[in-house]
């Protein structure tokens, strides 16, 4: 396959002003006539320029231009391009293609899920549709017919307004749709299916009122009520944080079963993958209902940040992921509890970005290169180019930052722009200087800062000296320091924030401050300061940044108990909890933990002033996936055990705690949404996970009485997966089949069944794996089953996953070889558990790579899992 590189951009060769799209919908394909209104670009340097348009599996039937049959040696088709030599400066093409829906696996462009028609375009999915200069920089007017049989396809939508419709022999009718907003052909969106329609109303800022729908099969007209809420939450506060009215009067979302990604921004026709929209309080988690309010935001932002304003190029894909990601990160804070969601992106990006960071598939926010623009929708574009725009905000402040945003929506409004005209509108409105700052799109890797200090009892000054390193990654040596906001505070031997002078005699100054590290090192000095501190470093995890410093445990103790700043005060228990885990990971069986970690979760269960919603999150052990990261050359079976070792130790002194903490959150009320009742959930849920993971009849019968009591799925599923992981509830079986039975129609509900057991800790069970690929419930080709078995098992069930005779990457090396044939983008994610093979101990390393050697020698490998497995062995 061939690299495509940025630095080889060019403006497009032909403009298309209109697009006339009319879909023929039948059982055994579709036929797509399309016209197109072209004219030569004025900007591109050769007039005489061929038309090239994009395709992909098309079966052509005609070409017309201007109205007149093109005859066929007046056009080529060259691989799957279109090419028509001679072509005058401005024309209308008129190209009929056929494809098949019903057979495309892939689900890039049209295809058929639960019997319904749906698209997905972004990336390069439009050009399976019809041929079409498939780049973002081409922005068209859309008008869209759509013909299908009445009966079976009632419901027939695409993007704008709905401007025509009636009906054609056969018991066929049409809908005619016209967008009055030129977009890129990645937001084209169609979908034919019986469904119904959840209607509600928006009333915008300046008075208008706007049509929302949300369409599923009628089976779900039940668990729309989430979704639509959150979307009016999300539509007001755009309005109010970032000044952005929803511009046409009409907003769609639709469920499908069948969906690569979460969700789609497609322009007023929103497409969302079934387990990211569908939600009532028995069948969905407090993490779904969370999941759901985040990404209805999401996708309603890129209304603006994508859609509006979108992407010059597929380089500049953060452009509209990480600056959405900012704008959901930001309402789901001020929706729930801010220092909890910080914690859990915090998570993400310090477990699973700063893994691909390190890793052979590490690459810009702003990448240089890429074989197949669907391996890039990853955590560097998405979370860490929010934690980019994050670090822009907190160098400008919330004013300037706004500033700055409203003039990039005025400045670039129906353009299509790059990363770097978002940071100039940031620059020309604050006045600030982000030359340097630019770095963090253009260099990979993940930023380590090396701190150290010194007290000068004397003086009273404290010195702390930071010294930034970023390390090399493909491609990228001898890297440049980049401009790095460091958010810090010093605390007394009280626990309190002492004042931080920069200089002797300073007045006024703050407890807490944004220094700005742009040098390779720097030494600051605090003044005025009677006693040594101890430093909380990274507030906020205020840049996305590995952090070097000798925190004693007891030092650690300390900030967990009193730092002002909740952030640190979660990241310093779980650095207490790291340390005693690493220390445990080379001792025999009989090593102790360390007892002044166990007084800090006994102080943590049984505190009822601290905010349990931090609690909750505070009593989470560091992740078997964060240790992996951490570790040099990871030993995954001695980082399990050790881990699991400090579970059951706590588990097994502080029952009695556990038990309290239990029934202290036992949650009669009825099912609430809020940051508090989520907490007790999550403490109730917590507290039986760890009692089951000790020998204790009391607390199987509680997790029995749980699971057959619960009024919700947080608590079913709490049930259901500490028994599932417990190793010593006789009941596993029992309570797997009582759910199924009781859940089987319901398929975001057995996806959640089949993820509970791919991920359960429960050794030695790839055969148990293996059989449920063989349950009549799962689908090879529904993308959510296949994540939920395939997707678990390697990605979340490291312990067994990891085994020394390769099993796991053997099995996961067969399945992402069928897969390959049927959907490349599922595919090449998947692969992903395996291309750190460098990082892990000797014992695992050969299997791991072997694995990918199997996949390699793949005949007819897709492009997709091709860049994946090459760069991962280079
Ligand atoms: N644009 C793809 C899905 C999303 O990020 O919203
Ligand atoms: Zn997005």
């Amino acid at each position: 396959p061939r690299t495509i590189y940025l630095s080889e951009y060019q403006v497009p060769a032909f403009l298309v002003d209109h697009v006339d799209l009319r879909f023929e919908l039948f059982e055994d394909g579709a036929r797509v006539h399309s016209t197109l209104t072209i004219r030569r670009n004025p900007e591109f340097p050769d007039q005489g320029e061929a038309l090239v348009l994009d395709g992909d599996s098309l079966v052509l039937e005609s070409v017309r231009m201007n109205g007149e049959a093109v005859p066929e040696n007046g056009y080529q088709l060259k691989g799957e391009q279109l090419l028509v030599p001679e072509v005058p400066d401005h024309f209308e093409l008129t190209v009929v293609t056929w494809i098949e829906p019903q057979n495309n696996t892939r689900l890039e462009g049209l295809y058929k899920s639960s019997g319904m028609f749906c698209t997905q375009c972004e990336a390069e999915g439009f050009r399976c549709i019809t041929f079409f200069p498939d780049r973002p920089d081409v922005m068209a007017r859309f008008r869209t017919r759509i013909e299908a049989d009445r009966a079976a396809y009632p419901v027939l939508l695409s993007n704008g307004n709905d401007v025509d419709r009636g009906e054609l022999v056969d018991g066929r009718h049409f809908v005619t749709w016209e967008d009055p907003f030129p977009k890129p052909c990645y937001l084209f969106a169609l979908v034919a299916g019986d469904l119904v329609e959840k209607r509600d109303t928006f009333h915008t800022c300046s008075g208008r009122d706007i049509d929302l729908r949300i369409y599923v099969e009628s089976r779900n007209a039940q668990k729309c009520d989430h979704a639509m809420d959150s979307l009016k939450r999300s539509m007001r506060w755009d309005e109010e944080v970032y000044g952005r009215e929803y511009d046409l009067d009409i907003f769609m979302i639709v469920a499908v079963d069948d969906f690569n990604m979460g969700a789609m921004e497609n322009k007023g026709l929103n497409i969302f993958n079934s387990s990211c929209v569908l939600a009532s309080p028995d069948t969905a988690t407090d993490a779904a209902f969370q999941r759901i309010e985040a990404i209805v935001a999401h996708e309603y932002f890129h209304n603006w940040s994508g859609n509006r304003v979108t992407c010059r190029d597929w380089f500049q894909l953060s452009l509209k992921e990480g600056f959405t990601v900012f704008r959901d990160a930001e309402f789901s804070a001020d929706m729930g509890s801010p220092t909890v969601k910080r914690i859990e992106d915090a998570t993400l990006m310090r477990t699973a970005q700063f893994a691909e960071d390190a890793g052979p598939m590490a690459h810009p926010v702003r990448p240089a290169s890429y074989m197949e623009i669907s391996n890039f929708y990853t955590l560097t574009i998405y979370e860490k180019g929010a934690e980019v725009v994050r670090m822009i905000h907190t160098l400008l402040g919330p004013e300037l930052f706004r500033k700055g945003s409203d003039l990039y929506f005025e400045r670039h409004d129906g353009q299509a722009v790059t990363t770097d005209d978002f940071v100039r509108a940031m620059e020309d409105a604050s006045g600030r200087d982000l030359g340097q700052f630019r770095r963090w799109y253009e260099q990979a890797g993940t930023p380590v800062l090396d701190v150290s200090d010194e007290y000068d009892a004397d003086q009273g000054v404290y010195r702390l000296k930071v010294q930034q390193r970023i390390p090399d990654t493909p491609g990228q040596t001898d890297k440049q320091p980049q401009h790095i906001p460091f958010a810090l505070g010093l605390l007394g031997a009280d626990g309190a924030d002492l004042p931080l002078a920069l200089a002797d005699g300073d007045t006024d100054v703050p407890a807490s401050r944004v220094l700005e590290l742009t040098e390779a090192e720097h030494t600051f000095e605090f003044h005025g300061l009677a006693e040594r501190p101890v430093p909380s470093l990274l507030r906020g995890f205020s840049a996305p940044v590995r952090v070097h410093y000798p925190w004693t445990r007891d030092q650690l103790m300390f900030l967990a108990s009193h730092d002002s700043d909740g952030f640190n005060r979660w990241d310093a228990g779980q650095r207490l909890a790291v340390d005693v885990i690493q220390a445990l990971e080379g001792q025999a069986d009989d090593g102790e933990v360390d007892a002044r970690l166990i007084d800090a979760y006994r102080r943590l269960l049984n505190d009822a002033t601290l905010d349990q919603a931090l609690v909750a999150k505070m009593l989470n052990l560091p992740s078997l996936a964060y240790l992996i990261e951490l570790a040099k050359e990871a030993d995954v079976q001695a980082l399990h055990r050790a881990r699991e070792k400090v579970l059951t130790t706590l588990a097994g002194t502080l029952r009695e705690d556990l038990l309290a903490c239990y029934h202290r959150n036992d949650d009669s009320d009825d099912y609430q949404l809020t940051p508090e009742a989520i907490a007790r959930r999550s403490l109730r849920n917590t507290a039986l996970a760890w009692l089951l993971r000790i020998d204790d009849a009391e607390a199987c019968d509680l997790a029995r009485v749980q699971f057959d009591r619960a009024s919700n799925m947080t608590d079913q599923m709490g049930a259901l997966r500490a028994l599932v992981n417990s190793g010593f509830a006789a009941e596993r079986g029992e309570v797997l089949d009582g759910f199924y039975q009781r859940w089987q129609d319901d398929p975001q509900v057995v996806e959640q069944w089949f993820s509970v057991q791919a991920a359960s800790t429960e050794a030695g069970h790839l055969g148990k794996i293996r059989a449920l690929l063989t349950h009549p419930a799962f689908e090879w080709t529904n993308p959510n089953k296949v994540r939920s078995v395939i997707g678990a098992f390697a990605g979340q069930n490291l312990s067994e996953f990891h085994q020394d005779d390769a099993s796991g990457y053997r099995f996961l090396a067969e399945q992402v070889r069928r897969l390959d044939d049927l959907n490349p983008q599922i595919a090449a994610r998947l692969v992903a558990p395996l291309t750190r093979w460098r990082k892990f101990a000797p014992v695992y390393r050969e299997g791991m790579k072997t694995a990918l050697e199997m996949i390699r020698d793949k005949d007819g490998l897709s492009r997709d899992v091709y860049e994946v497995v090459h760069k991962s062995l280079a």
